[in-house]
């Protein structure tokens, strides 16, 4: 399982502040708290409110390397900023996120090639977000092709089928699950699985425990990775115990301590 926090983002308050106020602290303790709940990788975006978002990435990067070594994803629509994080990362990065067209895709690969990263590649075109589960799966398959043509391995490669809150289609995690099951079916050896997951919540009151189920769910179909709040300990507790009943990981009595120690190795 691949957990990527979620937390520094331009998009909470708390990150928002620290950013305006080149506030290393509060970055720093995020990275080694969602570190040691055992995120793969941090998950690192400079939100809207930015007005410098290639410095900023840059600022985050090397604020949060100066404290661990915790692979990063680096976290934007827009590839110079993406560019910006990469100059300055220590280590291969996760390059989040990507559309699936074509030509998007031979950049994408392109670069991922050139600075040994990995790429989490949305299931959308610039048509938009598909509302079918054929037309997801063309994206996904577009996807696999790419990569193989450009000969980055399916370790590298993560699909994301796009999660869209709850309130907005309640169709949604259904047709997800569908893709996700599908994906799976489809590819050998597979790609990574991966999901925007707290996007599910937003706008409604049972946030956590919407999240959690929603995982729960999306895991069993198959997926094995998700950004996500690595802090909210219930999730991670319930995603372990999920591996665990899916007969990925070995039980023990202590296999929830097991996990989070497997986890925290590096
Ligand atoms: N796919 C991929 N990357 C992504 C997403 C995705 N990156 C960004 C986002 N979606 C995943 N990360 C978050 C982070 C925070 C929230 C949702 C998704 C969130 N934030 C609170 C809110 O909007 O209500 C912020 C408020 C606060 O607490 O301060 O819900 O889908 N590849």
């Amino acid at each position: 399982m691949i957990p990527i926090g979620e937390r520094i983002n331009g998009m909470f308050r708390d990150v928002k502040q620290a950013i305006a106020e080149k506030e290393k602290k509060v970055i720093q303790e995020l990275a080694l708290r969602q570190t040691e709940a055992g995120a793969k990788y941090l998950d690192v975006n400079v939100g809207t409110a930015a007005r410098d978002q290639l410095g900023t990435m840059k600022w985050l990067v090397e604020t949060i390397q100066e404290v661990c070594d915790t692979p990063l994803a680096l976290d934007s629509q827009k590839l110079d900023v993406i560019k910006a994080g990469l100059e300055v990362a220590k280590q291969p990065v996760l390059i989040n996120s990507c559309r699936a067209d074509a030509e998007t895709l031979d950049t994408y690969f392109g670069i991922c090639k050139e600075h040994n990263s990995s790429l989490i590649c949305l299931t959308m075109t610039k048509e938009g977000v598909s509302q079918d589960v054929p037309k997801r799966l063309e994206d996904a398959m577009r996807v696999i092709e790419k990569a193989t043509e450009h000969e980055i391995p399916m370790e590298r490669v993560f699909i994301d089928p796009i999660i869209l809150p709850i309130n907005v289609d309640q169709r949604q995690p259904k047709m997800i699950c569908e893709v996700i099951s599908q994906v799976k079916l489809m590819t050998d050896p597979p790609p990574h699985i991966t999901c925007g997951l707290s996007n599910i919540s937003q706008g409604t009151r049972n946030r956590h425990l919407i999240n959690r189920t929603m995982l729960v769910m999306m895991v069993a179909a198959g997926m094995d990775s998700a950004i996500c709040d690595v802090l909210d300990k219930d999730l991670m507790d319930a995603w372990i115990t999920t591996e665990l009943l899916m007969n990925r990981i070995i039980y023990s009595h202590d296999y929830i301590k097991a996990a989070l120690t497997s986890l925290r190795a590096r």
